[in-house]
Parts: structure tokens; C-alpha cells; sequence
């Protein structure tokens, strides 16, 4: 009985370091910087404007994109990949902004990464309802490097399960200012975001918007 009780409470966990080897969660690491990196987001998203993609089964994603940095993640009907160029202007991704760069370099550092620099960051953009179902990033050529992942706006619900796709996932509550960096065994977990709720947040309005800083090459 007591048993049972304290495994319901454990259902949404507060931190992945307690429970995933490898990730480093810095909660509410961005706050001293979260305005100047949300400017620098507002102008990269005129120069390259967020999209639903497609993925290569031919479903539009409910989570849309946007990339800067040297190169961008996209998908389409011929697969995932990385590209130098933005397939909607056929120009190269807005460069990354130093701020953005320095945020996920001092991460990385903090969780024993010395010198992470990410030549890649995708940007996602969830309304309410949008989701990201399970899936392994492994389009990166070297996955001894971490990948940086940056919160803001409304909260989510992350999904991280295991190396095998039917590894029952765990819950954590991600909020706005919160920093993970995924490296380790946990950077080639299974993981997705839950539907998400919809709600109103106080700087980015009725959305969540996430950055992921990869090094593709
Ligand atoms: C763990 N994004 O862009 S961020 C993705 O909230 C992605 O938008 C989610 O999964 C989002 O690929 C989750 C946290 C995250 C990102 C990448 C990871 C966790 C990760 C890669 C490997 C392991
Ligand atoms: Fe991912």
C-alpha cells in the first residue's frame, strides 16, 4: 500500500540527473540572459520564419521549426538530414547569435563538457496541442557530444524512455529558463514531448519554444 503510494508520486519526476544517466538538468540557467536571447530569437525567426516540415512517411509535424548556425535540421519527403541552406529562401541559415552560443557553451561546461561548440541549433515552436512523439536524434556524426536544450514560454511535459523504443518513458515537467544537456548514455535515448497544455505565459504569449544546440559535423 505505502509502496504503491510512493511510486504514483514518483510518476512526474523533477529532475533527470536523479534518473537518467548523463543529462544535466540547470533549472532556470537562462534567466540572466532571457532577454536579450529571446531579441536574438525574434530576429532570427524574421529571417527564416518558422514552417510545419513534413516528415519522410509524409505527415506534417505539429511542431514547427526554424534553424540558425552553419547548419540546419530539416525534414521532407526524401528524409532528415542537415543543410548549409534554408530550403524556403534557398539562403543559409541566419548565423548564430553569440548569445545563444555562450549560453549553451557555459551549459555544457557546467555539466563536463569543456568546449562545446554547437554549429547547429534548431528551433521548435509548440502551440497548444503540438507534440513530438519518441524518437533518437542520431543525424549527428559524433554522439560524444552533448546536445544543449533550452526551455521558454509555457511549460511541457518530456517524455525520456530508454535505447529501445518500447522503454516505458518517464515524465519531467520542463519550464521556462530551464537548460538540459544530454550527453552520455542518455544522448541516444528514445524521448518526445507530451501534447502540449495550452495556457499564457508572461514574455512568449501561448507557446513554448525550445532550442536544441547540436554539433552536426
Ligand atoms: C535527449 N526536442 O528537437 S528538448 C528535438 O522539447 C527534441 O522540443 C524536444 O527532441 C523539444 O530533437 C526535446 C530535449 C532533448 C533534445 C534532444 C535530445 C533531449 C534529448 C537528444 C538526445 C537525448
Ligand atoms: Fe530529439
Amino acid at each position: 500500500m505505502t509502496a504503491d503510494l510512493f511510486q504514483h508520486i514518483g510518476d512526474l519526476r523533477p529532475s533527470p540527473e536523479a534518473m537518467v544517466e548523463g543529462a544535466v538538468l540547470l533549472r532556470g540557467f537562462v534567466r540572466p540572459v532571457e532577454a536579450e536571447l529571446i531579441a536574438a530569437l525574434r530576429a532570427i525567426i524574421q529571417q527564416a520564419p518558422f514552417r510545419h516540415m513534413e516528415t519522410p512517411g509524409g505527415h506534417r509535424m505539429s511542431v514547427a521549426m526554424t534553424n540558425c548556425g552553419g547548419f540546419g535540421w530539416v525534414t521532407d519527403r526524401s528524409g532528415y538530414r542537415y543543410d548549409a541552406l534554408d530550403p524556403c529562401s534557398g539562403k543559409p541559415w541566419p548565423s548564430m547569435p553569440p548569445v545563444f552560443r555562450e549560453l549553451a557553451a557555459q551549459a555544457a561546461d557546467c555539466a563536463g563538457f569543456a568546449q562545446f561548440a554547437p554549429d547547429a541549433c534548431l528551433i521548435n515552436r509548440y502551440a497548444p496541442g503540438a507534440r513530438m512523439s519518441l524518437h533518437q536524434d542520431r543525424d549527428e556524426i559524433d554522439f560524444s557530444n552533448p546536445i544543449v536544450s533550452v526551455s521558454l514560454g509555457l511549460p511541457a511535459i518530456f517524455l525520456f524512455g530508454g535505447l529501445k523504443r518500447s522503454d516505458k518513458p518517464q515524465r519531467f515537467r520542463l519550464a521556462h529558463g530551464d537548460v538540459v544537456v544530454w550527453g552520455g548514455p542518455s544522448r541516444l535515448f528514445f524521448h518526445g514531448v507530451a501534447p502540449l497544455a495550452d495556457g499564457e505565459h508572461g514574455l512568449l504569449g501561448r507557446q513554448r519554444i525550445n532550442l536544441t544546440f547540436r554539433k552536426a559535423r
